[in-house]
């Protein structure tokens, strides 16, 4: 009903839009003006206009990018995230410094040169220097930011086979997500979709020995703090993303492939509590909570789905709990293998 009501709406604006456009067709047709004859006060009025649109755009994105500050994320609790961190910030430099020289430049010059009777403009075919200027410099600037940004890439992704780290599984569906810890073995077993049945809800092979003694857990991952994590992604139904943000980690999961992301994280999740930034942030939170008379919140690490997958997708998270190895490994005991559970 009520989108039929905003049609209707519609409709009718344009309706009196159409009508208001023929009233000013037909009163200048009256007054014997050609409608379609730019007068000099035209031209000073959209050259204006070009002017004021350039301070309210320029303002209200210095205003943003100060207003802004404090609703980012804290600083990042992964051995590479300062990498990512620092990439980021060389490529939002560089377009901003092209952004406050391009931008006030393109807005003064339509006021500047906006249309006069008395000038006349100069006719130039083509420029050879100034296009040889503005294709080579961009040329050389955007090589250079995908150069750094394919090193830094690299030195992410490198794997270094002695280091034995841990291999944890994310399974992603519509609409939750599943760990899988590789177990005492430290190898994943097969698993495929085909396989799913009752509370093998991941698809894991049962005459593999490698699947024994994997631990399926649903509400919440752990990860012992320092020690290098691989994660092999996979989805049952749709493409997901698993996003992990504290950690700068982003990576898809394929339905028919295993993706992979592997990181270490630094800081654990009563370390990350402390921080000040963080602690500002949760205070804020809560105080919008507790006008609402809501629980108050604690700050908590989440791997969240970073694609648009369906109609729950905003649902789709899981608690991340960084702890140190002690701590990890008394909750890893506690935890079902695959062996015990079906
Ligand atoms: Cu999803």
């Amino acid at each position: 009903m009520s989108t039929l009501l905003i049609l209707l709406v519609l409709v009718l604006a344009a309706v009196v839009i159409g009508q208001i456009v023929r009233i000013f067709e037909l009163s200048t047709a009256i007054k014997g003006v050609d409608e379609n004859e730019i007068t000099e006060r035209d031209n000073d009025w959209q050259g204006l206009l070009m002017l004021l649109f350039m301070i309210g755009m320029l303002g209200s994105f210095i205003w943003m990018m100060f207003a802004y500050q404090d609703v980012v994320l804290p600083k990042a609790a992964s051995a590479h995230g300062s990498d990512v961190d620092q990439l980021w910030d060389i490529s939002m430099a560089t377009i901003l410094v092209m952004f406050f020289l391009t931008q006030p430049i393109l807005f003064y010059f339509s006021y500047k040169y906006r249309g006069k009777a008395s000038r006349k403009a100069d006719f130039v075919s083509h420029n050879d220097k100034l296009e040889l200027v503005w294709t080579v410099i961009p040329a050389i600037v955007l090589a250079g930011l995908i150069l750094y940004g394919l090193s830094t890439w690299h030195q992410i992704m490198f794997e270094d086979p002695e280091e034995e780290p841990l291999v944890v599984e994310i399974y992603a569906k519509q609409f939750g997500w599943n760990a899988r810890y590789a177990g005492s073995d430290n190898l994943l077993g097969y698993a495929n979709v085909r396989n799913i049945a009752g509370v093998n809800i991941l698809g894991v092979d049962d005459t593999d020995p490698n699947a024994m003694d994997d631990i399926v857990v649903g509400t919440e991952m752990h990860l012992p703090v320092n020690r290098p994590v691989v994660f092999r992604f996979r989805a049952q139904d749709v493409i997901h993303s698993a996003y992990l943000p504290h950690f700068r980690v982003q990576m898809n999961c394929v339905p028919g492939a295993v993706t992979q992301f592997k990181f270490t994280p630094t800081v654990t999740t009563a370390e990350m509590r402390t921080d000040d930034f963080v602690e500002q942030k949760v205070a804020r939170v809560n105080d919008i909570r507790d006008g609402k008379g809501e629980e108050p919140y604690e700050f908590d690490y989440v791997l969240l789905c970073n694609k648009i997958c369906g109609a729950a997708h905003y649902n789709m998270q899981m608690k991340v709990v960084v702890e140190t190895e002690e701590e990890f490994n008394n909750w890893i005991k506690e935890q079902k293998t695959f062996a015990e559970s079906i």
